[in-house]
């Protein structure tokens, strides 16, 4: 039974217990209204008390039932917050650990509330990209004020219960319990103790007024306006919040339901809310059970303190996991301190970073020249020159010192993993992490996962990725796993385009209109056209025949790496960071197609963005047929976490879906017609075309 009904003496408790967070499904309503009829049915009950069982009161309403009838069948939550209000006898909640979304609303329909301190509460459906559709945006107001309920409506973040029990002239709370132990107890006592009151109170009745209301929402809307660029819902947050102050609750209401319906069908919520389950399916791992016996991770040690074994350093500096750095020479252990203390000293600077903790950071760091000294480390990653000859010496190396046990990671970016495995006599111990420049910051890993990588090490890795705050997919072996064997074909495309007859600046602007973080021009000016140009060169080796524009070596040929030389693919003025276009790379590129004897052509902003970034559906594709990601919404979370592609069109993946697999196919097989560009490529990958053809999504 999703909500269980229990006498104490004259006091019925309803306790939702719907696992994991008594999310208010179909079931678990129609538990509430039962329990609600029955409590009300009993002449012997005074007063009725709602709770959640397990981790949470109510973690609002079942986002899996988004889009199907069952969210809004009777009773929806609507009703059932009717039948609280309307119950003879007052209705206390008692909320501990998780009071959020439609959980909070439902409370909010009960008479008195009664919160354990630590409880998170929060009205987060902006996140969802629609706003709190069972009457929060009228009910929060006149129990914390108008600017309080806004911003937590706009900003869908938690506060602790008790800070909200502070605020002067709060109605959220009626009480603090004293503890989330007695919270029952207590609310047993404070039922019996309204059992008479009448009228009982309703929220619905308070008042809800701003004293200078139009200022102050022209202000609001000012402030979400600029930080909500591409998301609809934090504006109709401030609508329906405003509503609240002009007029009838029932008026409010109804603009509250307007709006949400509006939102709830918005391309950018359904993004969203793939996103938030994509998220969390990422970490499960299908043939690894979520029971599998991990690794104590204690100690890590990072092999090379350069920028990535540096940036990796600080993600378990900052989880409180002391690291040993390894390098070969002291200046470069030196120069690789000296940079992690830079960073944590510019995070001072900015108030991001209290002295005291990274004072304390500093202490867990050691450095050593000599590898015996990391033998007892739990975890060693391996972050050196991306050379299978120097990952070689590393791994024997690692092999003979380091104690049974002890995970050997490589944050190689594109090598194979299970080469590298072979150089040590313990396989299921080598597994891949790869974190992605600057390791500090970028929120994705890649766990690339060796034919013989033990399923302790996998579970091990992916619960330490939760620690270190990462966004982990697992991927399997291959050239460039999933991000950069995607962005590999993105970049030639983009080649393409200058070779046809677009610029640069054309491209990136096309692309970063349609939301990328940045273009491939402006990032590989970022990252270091040097980088791309030695991967071509080692795969023209295993692939003699792969086609792509020459463009990028030429323009390597002529030193310009980009940011780090001072010129790229845009010139740039020194210590500034702003792409400058470039008339020496456009005569470059017009020159080239001179040789090609191509003649430009004007190029849309369509056509840029969906080769860009239906170059990436289609390789995606072809990685869910090999295996090397188990699930569509991994490859839109490595899209959205480590390639910058916008999260309001939920990832590469999800946006062919919303752009309908049938319309991708036509338009490659439109790009398979361009004689400049390379129609095998094109061809749809198999799974795509049977998608299609059946009129199925990927996701
Ligand atoms: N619906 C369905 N499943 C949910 C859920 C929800 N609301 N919240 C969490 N889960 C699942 C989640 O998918 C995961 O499943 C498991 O619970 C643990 O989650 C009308 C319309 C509550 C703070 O947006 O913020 O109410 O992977 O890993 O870190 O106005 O989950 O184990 O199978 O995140 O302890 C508004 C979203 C809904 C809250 C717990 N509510 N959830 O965090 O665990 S819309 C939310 C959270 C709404 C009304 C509107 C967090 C949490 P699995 P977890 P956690």
């Amino acid at each position: 039974m999703t909500a269980e009904y229990k006498l104490h003496g004259d006091v019925a408790v309803i306790t939702m217990n719907n696992p994991p967070v008594n999310g208010l499904g179909y079931a678990t309503r129609v538990g509430l209204a039962n329990g609600l009829d029955r409590a009300n049915g009993d002449n012997s009950v005074k007063a009725i008390v709602i709770t959640g069982a397990g981790k949470a009161f109510s973690g609002g309403a079942d986002i899996n039932e988004f889009g199907s009838p069952k969210a809004s069948a009777e009773p929806n939550l609507h009703s059932v917050i009717r039948m609280v209000e309307s119950s003879d006898k007052p209705v206390v909640a008692a909320i501990h650990s998780v009071a959020m979304g439609g959980g909070l609303e439902l409370s909010l329909g009960c008479h008195y509330r009664i919160a354990a301190p630590g409880a998170s509460i929060a009205l987060p459906e902006v996140k969802l990209g629609i706003l709190p559709g069972a009457g929060g945006t009228q009910r929060l107001p006149r129990v914390l004020g108008v600017e309080t309920a806004l911003n937590m409506i706009v900003s869908g973040e938690p506060v602790k219960s008790e800070l909200l029990a502070q605020l002067p002239g709060q109605k959220l709370f009626d009480r603090m319990a004293a503890s989330q132990a007695s919270l029952l107890e207590e609310a047993i006592a404070f039922a019996r103790s309204v059992a008479d009151a009448r009228p009982l109170p309703l929220v619905r009745n308070l008042p809800c007024k701003h004293p200078q209301g139009d200022a102050y929402f022209q202000f609001a809307r000012n402030m979400v306006k600029g930080m909500a660029k591409n998301f609809p819902a934090p504006a109709k947050c401030v609508d329906a919040v405003e509503a609240s102050t002009q007029g009838r609750f029932e008026d409010g209401l109804a603009r509250e339901r307007e709006l949400f319906v509006y939102l709830v069908q918005t391309p950018e919520s359904a993004a969203l809310r793939h996103v938030f389950f994509a998220e969390r399916a990422a970490s499960k791992i299908p043939d690894v059970p979520a029971d599998t016996p991990q690794r104590e991770i204690k100690s890590v040690a990072v092999i090379g303190a350069g920028t990535m074994g540096g940036g990796i350093s600080m993600n378990f500096l900052n989880a409180g996991i002391p690291v040993t750095v390894l390098e070969m020479k002291q200046e470069a252990l030196d120069r690789g301190v000296a940079t992690i203390r830079k960073n944590y000293e510019a995070q001072v600077k900015k108030g991001k970073l209290k002295s005291d903790k990274y004072d304390q950071r500093m202490s867990l760091l050691s450095t050593t020249l000599d590898y015996k000294e990391l033998k007892d480390a739990d975890l060693v990653i391996e972050a050196v020159f991306e050379e299978m000859g120097v990952k070689q010496k590393v791994f024997e190396t690692l092999d003979a010192v380091m104690k049974p046990g002890a995970i050997l990671a490589s944050n190689t970016s594109t090598l194979d993993v299970n080469k590298i495995a072979s150089f040590t006599k313990r396989p299921q111990d080598v597994v891949g992490m790869h974190f992605f420049s600057p390791a500090n910051v970028m929120k994705l890993l890649e766990v690339v996962r060796g034919a013989k990588t033990g399923k302790d090490v996998l579970a091990t890795v992916m619960s330490l990725a939760k620690k270190i705050k990462k966004t982990a997919v697992v991927s399997g072996v291959c050239d460039g796993f999933i991000g950069n064997r995607m962005i590999e074909q993105y970049g030639r495309q983009a080649g393409f385009l200058l070779d046809e007859g677009a610029t640069p600046q054309q491209v990136d602007k096309a692309i970063e209109k349609f939301g990328f973080a940045m273009g491939p021009f402006r990032m590989g000016d970022l990252a270091g056209n040097d980088i791309g140009w030695a991967i071509r060169k080692r795969r023209a080796v295993e692939h003699p025949n792969m086609l792509y524009s020459r463009t990028a070596d030429k323009l390597c040929e002529l030193g310009r790496f980009g940011q780090k030389t001072g010129a790229g693919w845009y010139d740039y003025q020194s210590g500034k960071r702003d792409a400058i276009p470039s008339q020496l790379v456009v005569k470059m590129i017009e020159d080239h197609r001179k040789e090609l004897g191509i003649t430009p052509r004007k190029i849309a902003d369509e056509e840029i963005v969906q080769r860009l970034v239906f170059a990436l559906v289609n390789e995606g594709a072809r990685i869910l047929e090999d295996g090397i990601a188990s699930r569509a919404s991994d490859i839109d979370m490595v899209y959205l976490t480590g390639y910058g592609f916008p999260l309001y069109r939920g990832g590469p993946m999800l946006y062919a879906d919303q752009v309908g697999l049938f319309n991708v196919v036509q338009a490659m097989k439109r790009f398979q017609r361009n004689p400049r560009d390379d129609a095998k490529f094109w061809e749809p990958a198999p799974l795509l075309a049977r998608l299609a053809a059946e009129g199925k999504t990927f996701n």
